[in-house]
Formats: C-alpha cells, structure tokens, sequence
C-alpha cells in the first residue's frame, strides 16, 4: 500500500471505529470491538483496492496503537476467524473500554490552541465531542497534537501523581496515549 492510500484506509478505519460506526455499515459492542469481518467488507464497500491483508497491515502497524485486535497469535501468524477489532482511544460514541494496568508517568502534558488557554484554565479540561479528555507523555507529543488545533500550540503540564492520589482514574491507550474523564484546574499549570 502506498503512503497515501494508508493514510486513507486509517483515516477512514478511525472514523468508522470512533465516530461513524453506523454511516460505516457496522456495529460496535459496549466495549467498542466490532468482527474484523464486518470492517473488512465496510472498507472494501468504500475503496475496493482495500482488501483485508491491507486492512490488517494497517491496524497491526500503526505507529500510535489506535487499533487494538483479538484472536491474532504472534508466534504461528494464525489470525481467529471470530477475530475482532476496535480504536484504543479518541471515541466520540459511547463505549466502555476496560481498565488498564499500564504504568501511568508522574506528569502528563496536553496541548492546544492558545484560544482554548483561558478557558481550560476556567474549567479544566473536559472531554469536548469526545468521551474522555487525552493527554501526552512527553512535551512534544503534546505539541504535535496541540498543532493539529492552531500553528502555535500550547502545553499544559498535568500533575497525573496527584490526580492518581484524588482517586481520578489515568489509562494508557494506544502506545502514546492517555486518557482520563476530565481534568480540573487544580492539575493544570502552563509549561
Ligand atoms: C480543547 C489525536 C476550551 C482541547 C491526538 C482540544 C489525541 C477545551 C480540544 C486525540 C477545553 C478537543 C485527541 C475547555 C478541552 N475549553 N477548550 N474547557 N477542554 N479543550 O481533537 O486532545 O491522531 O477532541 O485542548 O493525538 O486534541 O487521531 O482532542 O484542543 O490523542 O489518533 O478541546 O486525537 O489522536 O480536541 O486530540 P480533540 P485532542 P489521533
């Protein structure tokens, strides 16, 4: 697959796994897993150069782990036919992810536009059009995320020991990622 039509076939595999499961043709369960199957035949009823060996090298490469799989064994290469499939983060649909037992960095950052600052610093951060609010484990992650908001972005730094201690639950998610239900101002300080 060429980088163009990766990107697509992950762009639309994102969408479909995190926004538009429906408009897609599939169906997500509570957890937000969906038959490999089923999204193999919604990818390829939307670019029909995308069969399922491209559909897999897409979800099982992906460089910040936005998709997770079941029934996939590393040492016989042997792929489940009941195999499933969903996004580890970024939903806007309402699902359910179980809990994570990754170790969670004592300081997490976040960035945005600076039109967002005096707000975030009003309200914290809150997870706007998704269900969880997302945050970086190091300062130019955060940034690079910051930057798909506004040329500038900016850093907040999130004191993630401290909210740990308040009981506010951190996962990791993905490779990259870490995701919490909200942030309140008392955590937040602009780097
Ligand atoms: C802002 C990408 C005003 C928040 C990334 C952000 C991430 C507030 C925007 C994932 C606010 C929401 C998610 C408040 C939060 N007032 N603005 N109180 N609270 N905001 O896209 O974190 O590449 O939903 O700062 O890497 O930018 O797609 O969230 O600017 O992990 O895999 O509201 O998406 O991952 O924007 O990005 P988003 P995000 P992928």
């Amino acid at each position: 697959l060429d980088g163009p039509r990766r990107r697509q076939l992950s762009k639309f595999v994102s969408g479909a796994l995190r926004h538009f499961p429906e408009d897609a043709g599939i169906e997500l369960d509570e957890a937000g897993w969906t038959p490999f199957a089923s999204l193999r035949t919604a990818v390829k009823r939307k670019y029909d150069w995308a069969d399922g060996k491209a559909l897999t090298g897409v979800i099982a490469t992906d460089p910040k782990g936005r998709f997770e799989r079941t029934g996939v064994s590393d040492e016989s290469g042997t792929i489940a036919t009941d195999s499933r499939v969903r996004a580890a983060y970024g939903h806007s649909v309402d699902v359910t992810l179980d809990a994570t037992d990754d170790p969670v960095p004592a300081t997490l950052y976040h960035g945005t536009a600076p039109r967002n600052v005096a707000s975030i610093r009003e309200d914290g951060l809150q997870p706007m059009g998704r269900q969880t609010v997302h945050l970086s484990e190091s300062v130019a992650a955060a940034r690079e995320v910051g930057r798909r908001h506004g040329d500038t972005p900016v850093v907040f730094v999130v004191d993630a020991d401290a909210m740990q201690t308040d009981d506010r639950r951190i996962a990791k998610r993905g490779s990259e990622t870490y995701t919490t239900d909200r942030v309140p101002p008392a955590y937040l300080s602009l780097l």
